[in-house]
């Protein structure tokens, strides 16, 4: 009796953590653009010169560096290709897999986006040196 009722439990046990992920799932896509638009406006990282575009946000999604640093951008989503878009800079057409590298030589603030997703942004602060 013990068994049976072990057994008939068994898919509720199965489906329990697929109906918490795809959960989960729905809600990662359903604020993605808040997210987007919160992170960017977040304060920013120092310390850090790379950047990784992944699960459609850069991340992280805003870094403060002296004037002259090199940043690089990692594309590292998988299929899905992203670009990196400032104001007179831009790593050119979407790619999914390699690196963009930017030097910032001027002191300011410098917004940039990818072009495929809305939403998808970020932010260099450049201090002077
Ligand atoms: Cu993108």
């Amino acid at each position: 009796m013990g068994v049976v009722s072990a057994v008939r439990r068994l898919p509720l046990l199965l489906l329990a953590p697929l109906a918490l992920a795809a959960a989960l799932a729905l809600a990662g896509c359903g604020d993605d653009g808040g997210d987007g638009a919160a992170a960017a406006a977040a304060a920013p990282v120092t310390g850090v010169t790379r950047v990784a575009a992944k699960d459609n946000r850069f991340t992280p999604p805003a870094v403060q560096v002296p004037a002259g640093t090199t940043l690089t951008w990692a594309f590292e989503d998988g299929l899905v290709p992203h670009d990196v878009t400032g104001d007179g800079w831009r790593s050119g057409d979407p790619q999914r897999k390699g690196t963009f590298a930017h030097t910032f030589d001027r002191p300011g603030t410098y917004p940039y986006r990818c072009t495929v997703h809305d939403g998808m942004t970020g932010r260099v602060v450049v201090t002077g040196a």
